[in-house]
């Protein structure tokens, strides 16, 4: 079988910390898992732009799935997101200094899309590995759920899957975060 293409982003730290746990995650992935070669991408914690940077990477890539990652502070097992809203809400101030307060990501757009990823099977991959894996079913109203949305609103109709999967901000090393994400790969095997 031929090697399929997944691009895979993750996040520059923001809200003053020194490091995303999710860029750690992400850049301890192998360049090969299965039967999907890995491309990463780290991104902006910037509304609208760190969409706009991944969907001109995903235009130029071509790429046969895309998972985004991020981190989310409070969270104990990594937990792919069930669906994304048409709401900013900004509690601290984004990497450029933006902080809407309950503004559409998308006037005039769906209230909210689910991912196209398989997020029941790719929790229970995680579990499997023996790690803390779970299905969620709020990605907040930040730069997560931001990219998340307009990933899944401009990639409809490409074929082309794609969702957001949030990692711990603490607890879990790199190389646990790493395992965990390549069994939620393994899910994706299925699409
Ligand atoms: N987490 C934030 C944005 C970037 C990140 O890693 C969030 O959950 O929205």
């Amino acid at each position: 079988m031929g090697r399929k293409r997944l691009l895979i982003t993750c996040f520059e730290p923001f809200g003053g910390r020194l490091v995303n746990a999710s860029c750690d995650a992400v850049f301890a992935l192998p360049d090969v898992t299965g039967t999907f070669e890995v491309q990463r991408l780290c991104l902006p914690v910037v509304f609208g732009r760190a969409a706009e940077i991944a969907l001109a990477e995903a235009g130029r890539l071509r790429p046969d799935v895309v998972m985004c990652v991020g981190e989310a502070s409070g969270r104990s097992a990594i937990t792919p997101e069930m669906v994304a809203i048409n709401l900013r809400f900004a509690r601290i101030p984004d990497n450029e200094g933006n902080a809407p307060l309950d503004e559409s990501v998308l006037e005039g757009g769906e209230s909210a899309l689910f991912s196209t990823l398989p997020v029941c099977a790719m929790a229970e991959a995680v579990r499997e590995a023996g790690l803390p894996g779970d299905v969620s079913y709020s990605a907040g109203a930040y730069v997560c759920n931001d990219l998340m949305y307009l990933m899944l609103h401009h990639l409809a109709g490409t074929g082309v899957p794609c969702g957001f999967v949030h990692v711990p901000a603490q607890g879990l090393d790199a190389g646990c975060m790493a395992r965990g994400l390549m069994a939620a790969i393994g899910a994706l095997e299925q699409l």
